[in-house]
């Protein structure tokens, strides 16, 4: 059985994540930021997972990667991407490494773990000058045990603990602007909608050294309630409405990388979302809608000043 399956593995592409098999949702958008990603970074990348859905595309001996893959606790992946990046580097240094099989530790992780529990041990790793790739897919909640609200979970949605007539109280923590204020050396949203963009950061992550983060927004058709052909929809309208600004820092600078000409309202953003559906039924929630469009607006409005 086991040579049966090792034989099989042995014949699949080099670099490609298969999505077929996976124990994901249909129309995952992580899965597919992941999908894209992975098809560029290739198979000499070495994933430090932090527990979360993604876990579940590593089940022994069936994975869709090619590369290695490490499963550590919610706040440790940085900590495990130092282990590793430090273990490859002496390798490297006494000789049993060719330099050309170096690997990239790339850590991949949800917002559960990016915005709260591993704040911390990411916040080191880039003082440090850790050498690596930061991968967050964005689902706006606690996904793989059923959409809590997490410090990414926008404000007025529901979530599974966030029930009330107005949603989540919190507003969502910008991870982009705190990772900037430790000035690594590379960091750019992306989502998996807009792939030309997605490809040209990956490049860019790729040509550069040091701590670099991808902040992948997740749209999650289970805990956002939505239909899964829509995901890459809600990922266009994520971007249109304004709502999810692709950009990226590098050398002290931020710079937008896609401008919408025209901003769609926030509305059709929402109005597909079941997380969102109290804000229109029963009774229209203009105080939360109109707010929330104000919020967007000024975030643009100080781009133009
Ligand atoms: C310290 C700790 N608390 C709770 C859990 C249980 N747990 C496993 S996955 C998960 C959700 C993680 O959320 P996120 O990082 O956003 O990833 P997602 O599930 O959305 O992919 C939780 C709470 C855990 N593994 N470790
Ligand atoms: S819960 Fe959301 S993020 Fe998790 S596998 Fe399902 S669609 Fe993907
Ligand atoms: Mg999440």
């Amino acid at each position: 059985m086991k040579e049966t399956v090792l034989k099989r593995m042995k014949d699949l592409p080099s670099t490609h994540l298969l999505g077929g098999g996976t124990p994901m949702c249909a129309g995952c958008g992580g899965l597919a930021a992941l999908h894209e990603i992975y098809d560029l970074l290739g198979a000499k990348t070495v994933f430090v997972n932090a527990a979360g859905c993604m876990t579940l595309l590593a089940n022994y001996p069936f994975t869709p990667f090619r590369g290695s893959w490490l499963y550590t606790a919610m706040a440790s992946a940085p900590a495990g991407a130092q282990g590793v990046r430090d273990a490859l580097d002496i390798l490297i240094e006494k000789g049993r490494l060719a330099p050309e099989e170096n690997l990239e530790a790339v850590v991949l992780t949800g917002d559960g773990a990016a915005y709260g529990m591993g704040l911390s041990s990411t916040s080191g790793a880039i003082e440090r000058g850790l050498d690596f790739i930061y991968l967050c897919y964005d689902n706006e909640g606690y996904g793989n045990t059923g959409q809590q609200f997490s410090a990414a979970t926008p404000h007025a949605a529901r979530t599974a603990t966030s029930t009330g007539p107005d949603g989540n109280p919190g507003y969502k923590k910008d991870l982009f602007a705190i990772w900037t204020a430790h000035r690594p050396a590379y960091v750019a949203t992306v989502i998996a909608s807009e792939p030309l963009d997605l490809a040209r950061k990956i490049r860019q992550a790729t040509e550069l050294e040091g701590p670099r983060m991808l902040l992948a927004l997740a749209p999650c058709p289970t805990g956002w309630g939505f239909d899964p052909q829509l995901t890459v929809d809600i990922g266009k309208l994520a971007v249109q409405t304004g709502i999810w600004p692709l950009k990226e820092y590098r050398d002290g600078e931020v710079r937008h990388t896609k401008v919408p000409k025209t901003r769609l309202p926030v509305e059709d953003y929402l109005r597909p979302q079941g997380r969102f559906a109290h804000l229109f039924e029963p009774t229209r929630r203009d105080d939360l809608i109109d707010a929330m469009q104000a919020r967007v607006d000024r975030y643009w409005q100080k781009l133009e000043s």
